[in-house]
């Protein structure tokens, strides 16, 4: 597996946590995708639209054989399986998955903007990568992304929901 990239995990919409794991799973099972590193989770207060439920975020680092556009591919795949509807942009989904970060690369496709756009601004992408990655930096901004966080407001609305490493590793659950 000869690329690394960087994949932002989120849902608001009934088994949060479950549709994580699946669609980690998922993942998992692809012949050519090695879930490398998972971050804790983390539960967030909705950014944009804030009218709709808390998410449960995480990121993952996966090496890869696929190239950008058929890695996106299998992101919306994953989105599919798990019974994602378009819902209206912004609004509560069941799954989300972002490609961050692929290798050091800028990729400016139609359909695919790598690095993600406003990731160096959303506290509940930062904080779960820097866990998993801290020393990363910003392709295009040449900024390692754990200088961004002094930067950004809304950091006390991303808490801690279940570590993932380490000795307390299970701070909630859902049934
Ligand atoms: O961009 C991903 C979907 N999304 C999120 C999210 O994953 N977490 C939080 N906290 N707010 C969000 N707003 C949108 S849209």
């Amino acid at each position: 597996m000869n690329h690394i990239a960087y994949i932002s995990l989120g849902s608001n919409i009934g088994k949060r946590e479950g549709y994580l794991e699946k669609a980690i799973n998922i993942l998992r099972s692809h012949g050519k995708i090695e879930v490398t590193k998972q971050s804790s989770i983390y539960e967030t207060d909705p950014v944009g639209y804030t009218e709709q439920g808390k998410f449960l975020n995480m990121v993952i680092e996966v090496r890869t054989n696929l190239r950008p556009e058929k890695l996106l591919q299998q992101c919306l795949q994953v989105e599919i399986d798990l019974g994602r509807e378009r819902e209206f942009k912004w609004g509560p989904r069941i799954i989300d998955l972002d490609i961050l970060l692929y290798n050091h690369e800028n990729i400016e496709a139609e359909n695919l903007l790598i690095p993600h756009p406003r990731m160096q601004e959303r506290a509940f992408v930062l904080i779960p990568l820097i866990e998993i990655a801290p020393y990363v930096e910003h392709p295009i901004l040449s900024t390692p992304f754990v200088e961004f966080l002094d930067e950004i407001p809304d950091k006390e609305g991303v808490r801690l929901w279940k570590q993932i490493n380490g000795e307390d590793a299970f701070v909630h659950s859902e049934s």
